[in-house]
């Protein structure tokens, strides 16, 4: 190989602070995991003398705990977007630590292009082949990778032989030209190839390869329980009368589905569901549940921008690339989160909500209206462009303590015009055709947990007659009972 071989802290010695880095992957899948930790450790020394160390960071989303845990503990970072699901980073961001811009994930690519956003100085990549002509091979995410790895001044390649090079051929990479007159992304289903199976660069540009053998850190899913089962068996209950229904065509359309334990559980359900025929995805993360159901042949097909699946899964797909080869294409998140593509395609989108209200509007990101959970990632690039737009949340969190319906939510991600179905373990609310105040009647009778009924009830009567009704004295009263007692059961409703 042609390129200079270093340790992770000679390779990390090259950033300063101030510097600005892209990271590749998407989730703990596809991340450099050896060089971020070694730039903490640079962060911790430098703080240490009391010199100032923080860098700007682009990731793709999410990313693992040596990565976004490591600096964020070393208070290494200045700014981040566009999504992130680390404890110790949520913390950094929830105290004006760090400053955070949460994103669509489909537009960072493209604002980095446009130049909206400072330009990185390193792309830091994970790879598992490396070609002395340039070409890089992404691991089991791409993220912004290409784009990256062009505007970058420098490229830091980690060259994991924990992912086979075998995995050449399962990525799709293409990048859009900016407009005017852009042409459209020529994928018609999802198991269309548009692009090339690697990211071609200048290979001058690589100034270390830093070879490493690391596993992903992706987290175990929690185990299904009633009510995530309950969900799931909702949604595909839905699903499947919509297609009796002719709504939805008999052959059924893709399915992109969110992150979490909860959009686990609820494709585990599709593929129970006798009435579901097989399906594909045109989704951003691909779980646990789908190589399982792709095994099961319940699902033909998944196009996504990662495998985020837990390490005994990652290990049954490399342990036959053959089939899985044949069933995945990882894109580019620009491309995997193309509303343009997703409104062609016609998806049937499923994510997932911290709170809604009773009109329908979704907050999936901020705890009481304030604290960062995780961030909006692809759910908007999905949901406003959706076939049928589904939300999911249990109707209660925190041990009933907290009801996930509210009159009024504490903060906004997608709007009333974009959620056609609230689904919770209680049911189904098809807010489609309906004017606010049906809305709220649909929601309250099907989806809010019993005991809190009656509550809702009270509030949309105390609210002035209007075309979406709102008491604005008690809109926030739940939530004021659950800061201020540790229970919205106490709400003066
Ligand atoms: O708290 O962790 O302390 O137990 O929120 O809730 O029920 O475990 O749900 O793992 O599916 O995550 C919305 C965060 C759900 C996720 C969210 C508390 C609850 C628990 C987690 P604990 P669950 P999940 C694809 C698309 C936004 C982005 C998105 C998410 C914790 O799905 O980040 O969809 N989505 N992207 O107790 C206070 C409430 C609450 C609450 C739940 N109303 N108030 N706390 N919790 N409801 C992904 C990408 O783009 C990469």
């Amino acid at each position: 190989m042609n390129y200079k071989v270093m340790t992770a802290e000679e390779a990390a010695s090259f950033v300063n602070n101030g510097d600005i880095i892209g990271f590749s992957g998407f989730t703990p899948a596809g991340c450099p995991k050896e060089v971020p930790t070694a730039i903490a450790k640079r962060a911790e020394a430098a703080h240490a003398e009391g010199k100032e160390f923080k860098i700007g960071m682009y990731t793709g989303a999410s990313t693992g705990d040596s990565l976004d845990g490591a600096l964020a503990r070393a208070n290494a970072i200045m700014f981040r977007t566009p999504y992130q699901s680390n404890k110790d980073l949520r913390s950094r961001l929830n105290a004006q630590e760090a400053h955070y811009f949460d994103m669509h994930l489909s537009h960072l690519a493209q604002e980095l292009r446009y130049g909206f956003l400072p330009k990185p100085k390193f792309a830091i990549v994970e790879a598992c082949e490396l070609t002395d002509d340039g070409e890089i091979v992404p691991t089991s995410g791409v993220g912004i990778l290409p784009t990256i790895c062009r505007l970058a001044d420098h490229i830091i390649v980690e060259l994991n032989a924990a992912h086979p090079a075998a995995l050449r051929g399962m990525h799709d990479i293409y990048e859009p030209q900016d407009p005017p007159c852009r042409e459209a992304i020529p994928v018609y289903k999802p198991s269309d190839r548009c692009g090339q199976p690697f990211v071609k660069v200048d290979p001058r540009k690589i100034i270390a390869v830093v070879n490493t053998n690391r596993p992903n850190e992706v987290g175990k899913f929690s185990p299904l329980d009633a009510v995530t089962h309950q969900i799931g068996a909702n949604v595909a209950n839905f699903l499947a009368a919509e297609i009796k229904a002719g709504r939805i065509p008999a052959s059924f359309l893709p399915i992109q589905s969110g992150v979490g334990n909860i959009a686990n559980a609820v494709l585990s359900s599709l593929g129970e569901n006798p009435d579901i025929p097989p399906f594909e995805m045109y989704t951003e993360v691909i779980q646990d549940a789908v190589i399982g159901l792709m095994k099961e042949g319940h699902c033909k097909f998944a196009s996504g921008c990662s495998l985020t699946v837990s390490q005994p899964v990652l290990e049954q797909v490399y342990g036959d690339l053959d089939f899985f080869k044949e069933r995945i294409v990882l894109r580019p998140q620009e491309i995997s989160n193309n509303p343009e593509v997703a409104r062609r395609l016609g998806l049937i989108t499923i994510n997932t909500a911290l709170e809604a209200d009773i009109f329908g509007n979704v907050n999936s990101t901020h705890v009481l209206g304030t604290k960062m959970m995780n961030g909006i990632g692809g759910s908007c690039d999905f949901t406003r462009n959706a076939y049928i737009s589904i939300f999911t949340t249990p109707s209660t969190a925190k041990d009933g303590k907290i009801s996930s319906i509210v009159p009024m939510v504490s903060h906004l991600d997608q709007s009333e015009h974009s959620v056609k179905v609230l689904i919770t373990e209680h049911g189904v609310a098809d807010l489609r055709g309906k004017s606010p105040i049906q809305r709220a009647h649909c929601i309250i009778d099907n989806c809010v947990a019993p005991e809190y009924r009656d509550m809702l009830r009270r509030y949309l009567e105390s609210a002035p007659k209007a075309h979406t009704p709102a008491n604005l004295n008690t809109c926030f009263e739940m939530h004021r009972a659950f800061a201020e007692t540790g229970d919205m059961h106490n709400a003066k409703l």
